[in-house]
């Protein structure tokens, strides 16, 4: 989808229109090799197009600052002259947040990706904006630490970019979200001010909190350059096990007896619908399956902790129990590190699995847990209804619509597989899913943020109060509106 697609949507003419000489201002900034220009149509294709190739963007600019100081530069410059500006970390945020629509600058944060200390006691890790988080994860394994977030995306992903989405994860569970974590941020605002809070301690009531502002607020009032972040110790022994049961209530049950049994060894507690893996499948051919029957559910458990002996017997002693009991039908758990990393491949790998196809819609929400599920009962109910999906025939637009998410935080992925992108499904599913999250009292973005794509929703989560609140602050620290704009506010 172009920002042609939607006629309601027009470039504001208040914004530049970038010329040479911002170009050569930009050159002498960042240097000519900090600056990447379209000579061809398919020159940014990388920069313009988001992980899903849904969203695409016209940019003829990219900058790659180094510096804090560059982005300073670059953003006062922009902010003067009224060049619009997208920043962008590792382009693999999922709700168009992260593109230009029209001619935006896109400001990647990729050069910005130094460690820049780690101190061993207190487990502070401070780094640039764009170090990718798997690296950052890397570097702390080294030091017997760990980031306290891991996800799917980790070899794209930037520390910065979680931050900026406020990104959950699979192990938000045991670690908390980065709004308990991060303990400082270094951010330029539009004016090209920099904020540094970088210094903060563990605790610090000191009037208000600005850095929480900026986690979580998807490029709209500030660009991250660094961040600080409290990481836990390393656990020394993981145990992964993947179970079947045979619907969505057992699955609130096991999470009940998981948390009584396992307790402070529970990292993570993922469920999966049998659709979801029919279609990882497709795309997962040369890992084995965990479980040789077919169930309804599953989930996955992760285990961690400092003894491998006590977590090897309490994970042992749970099995016996919610097996014995008929709750848990089936079930393995990891023999070694490659079994264990297959056993996740099944859950991490579903975002890609349920775009393999053509393309997919994405929803991210939180919902009181007894109410999880019914939303992909819904939705599949919808779609047959409205005639657009079959699973006896390939000509109808959608796939499959799979249900799959972080049942331990109550966070729903619904994922609508298509063959194609398609206004007939886009229009089924949205408001519809949208009003079934809200007459429940769920939020309509638990984890990646509104972006593009809700840009015209957050009205289903947010009062009229909040948002007010909210475009009081996008227009003090932003008043020109250069930074991330056609985006949710
Ligand atoms: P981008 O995609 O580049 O940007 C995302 C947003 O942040 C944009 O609005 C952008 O303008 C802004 N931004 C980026 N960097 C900065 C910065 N330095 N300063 C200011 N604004 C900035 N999310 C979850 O929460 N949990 C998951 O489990 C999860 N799994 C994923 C798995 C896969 C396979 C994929 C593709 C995505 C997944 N995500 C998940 C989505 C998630 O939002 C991103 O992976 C991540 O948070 C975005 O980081 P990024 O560096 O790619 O940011
Ligand atoms: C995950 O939990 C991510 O795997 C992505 O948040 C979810 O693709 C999605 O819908
Ligand atoms: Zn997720």
């Amino acid at each position: 989808l172009t920002a042609e697609s939607y006629p309601s949507i027009l470039r504001n003419p208040n914004y530049k229109q970038l010329a040479a000489d911002d170009v050569s201002f930009f050159k002498n900034v960042v240097g000519e090799t900090g600056v990447l220009e379209a000579s061809g149509s398919e020159d940014l294709a990388l920069f313009n197009e988001d992980w899903m190739r849904k969203y695409k963007g016209q940019s003829k600019l990219v900058l790659r600052p180094k510096t804090t100081q560059q982005v300073a530069k670059i953003l006062r410059y922009c902010n003067e002259k009224k060049l619009a500006v997208v920043p962008q970390g590792g382009n693999t945020g999922l709700v168009g947040g992260s593109v230009p629509v029209f001619d935006e600058i896109v400001l990647s944060l990729t050069q910005l990706n130094k460690v820049r200390s780690f101190d061993e006691v207190s487990g502070i890790l401070k780094c640039d904006a764009g170090v990718i988080l798997e690296n950052a994860d890397n570097f702390l394994a080294d030091h017997g630490y760990i980031f306290p977030l891991d996800l799917g995306a980790k070899g794209s992903c930037h520390v910065g970019g979680v931050v900026a989405t406020n990104a959950g994860g699979l192990r938000l569970l045991r670690y908390g979200s980065l709004h308990g974590t991060v303990l400082g941020l270094e951010v330029v605002l539009p004016n090209g001010e920099v904020l540094n809070t970088m210094n903060a301690l563990r605790k610090d009531n000191t009037g208000y909190d600005l850095k929480q502002l900026f986690i979580g607020s998807e490029g709209t009032i500030g660009v991250i350059t660094g961040v600080s972040i409290l990481t836990p110790p390393r656990p020394k022994a993981f145990n992964v096990s993947f179970l079947g049961v045979e619907s969505y209530e057992a699955v609130q049950e096991v999470f009940v007896q998981a948390k009584q049994e396992l307790s402070e060894i529970l990292s993570a507690f993922e469920f999966m619908d049998s659709k979801s893996q029919e279609l990882t499948k497709l795309h997962l051919k040369d890992v084995a399956e965990p479980l040789t029957e077919k169930y309804p559910f599953y989930i996955l458990i992760e285990t961690s902790g400092s003894n491998k002996e006590h977590d090897d017997a309490k994970l042992e002693a749970f099995l016996e129990k919610t097996m014995e009991s008929g709750l848990v039908l089936d079930g393995v758990v990891a023999q070694d590190e490659t079994e264990l990393r297959n056993l996740w491949q099944w859950r991490e790998m579903i975002p890609e699995s349920s775009q393999a196809g053509g393309g997919v819609y994405k929803y991210d929400v939180s919902l009181p847990l007894k109410d999880l599920y019914s939303l992909v009962e819904a939705a599949n109910d919808k779609l047959s209804e409205k005639g657009l999906m079959d699973p006896e025939d390939a000509t109808k637009p959608v796939i499959s619509a799979v249900g799959y998410g972080h049942v331990g935080d109550g966070n729903l992925h619904l994922n609508v597989a298509v063959r194609e992108y398609s206004k007939d499904v886009e229009k089924a599913l949205e408001p519809f899913v949208y009003e079934f999250v809200s007459s429940k009292n769920g939020s309509i973005s638990a984890e990646h943020g509104l972006g593009f794509q809700k840009k015209n929703y957050i009205g289903y989560s947010k009062s009229d109060q909040e948002i007010k609140m909210m475009k009081n602050l996008k227009d003090n620290y932003d008043p020109h509106h250069i930074l991330n704009p056609y985006k949710f506010l």
